[in-house]
């Protein structure tokens, strides 16, 4: 890894298209969804090849079987990079009287975790669907190893009990899981050589995303190689001032909350410079705002921020 690149995603593009793709995933990133839309559920990275995180099955205030994550019927969007390591704490907090009717058999609440469409081990821990079991007031304990060769894409994850999954994923227990980036010496340089040499007979495009840039990468085959280190490359940094500010202002906006400029400022030199880091302080803030039924102020945001992450 190139040490300077560590925080930042370089982004190599090939042919000027993928430069105009890029355009368009950082304003995607920016403006965030229309308002009046479903909610964007909060998305989790991981960090140093692991992401851990507690998940709860429970039943929402309409009665439907949900996911839950810190306390909201969420189902948190799964960022991962092959190699990495998903740990997930799953707690069956549905009622062991189950409110609702199954098909061919009393509902018994019981819940587990399939990973839908990843290339991972079915053996306990990681995608058993079969011995891998919850019942209500029981906690299930995920380690799901991600291949390093695992392709990009865009999977999902859900509840999978025999006879219940069904009601029970209609009902929303369902989340999207990401695997990003290629990694240097990780993916299959014949089937990627392909690609390219297709893309360019039939002048399509393709946009690489990865974390350090391909100079410093080496190759078994040397005109992938060659090709690739030729390719322009454009680096996604952090956030600058003038941006956060501008995104904080946005996201507390689709809250229809109005801040006062001070916190802003207080805000976009305290936090994690991303657009995630931007999301996730204002989540936070407009939950304990709510829970504390208390103005959002500097004071609520210097005890927020002093508070860990739940
Ligand atoms: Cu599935």
């Amino acid at each position: 890894m190139l040490a300077p690149l560590k925080s930042s995603v370089v982004r190599a593009a090939i042919l000027p298209i993928g430069v105009a793709a890029l355009v368009v995933f950082c304003l995607v990133e920016v403006l965030g969804q229309p308002a009046g839309l479903l909610p964007k559920p909060p998305e989790l990275r991981s960090k140093d090849g692991t992401l851990s995180l507690t998940l709860h099955a429970g039943v929402t205030r309409e009665g439907k079987n949900s996911f839950y994550f810190n306390g909201h019927p969420d189902a948190p969007t799964l960022r991962l990079s092959p190699g990495d390591q998903l740990k997930i704490t799953y707690i069956n907090d549905l009622p062991a009287t189950p409110q609702e009717r199954c098909l061919a058999t009393p509902c018994m609440d019981m819940t587990n975790l399939h990973f839908h469409g990843l290339t991972i081990s079915p053996d306990a821990p990681q995608d058993d669907v079969l011995t891998m079991m919850a019942m209500p007031g029981k906690t299930l304990n995920y380690t799901v190893q991600i291949p390093k060769d695992h392709p990009p894409g865009l999977y999902w994850y859900h509840t999978h009990p025999h006879g219940e999954s069904y009601r029970q994923a209609l009902d929303g227990m369902s989340g999207a899981l990401v695997i990003e980036d290629i990694v240097a010496d990780a993916f299959d340089e014949r089937a990627l050589f392909h690609l390219l040499n297709l893309a360019r007979e039939d002048e399509a495009f393709v946009l690489v995303t990865t974390r350090t840039a391909p100079v410093g990468w080496s190759f078994a085959i040397r005109d992938l190689g060659s090709r690739l280190k030729a390719l322009p490359v454009v680096v996604l940094t952090p956030p600058d001032d003038a941006l956060l500010r501008a995104v904080l202002v946005k996201l507390f906006a689709d809250r229809q909350l109005a801040v006062d400029e001070s916190l802003i400022g207080y805000l976009a030199t305290r936090i994690e410079r991303s657009f995630a880091g931007a999301r996730d302080v204002v989540a936070r803030l407009d939950d304990e705002a709510m829970l504390r039924k208390r103005p959002l102020t500097r004071a609520l945001a210097t005890e927020v921020l002093r508070a860990p992450p739940a």
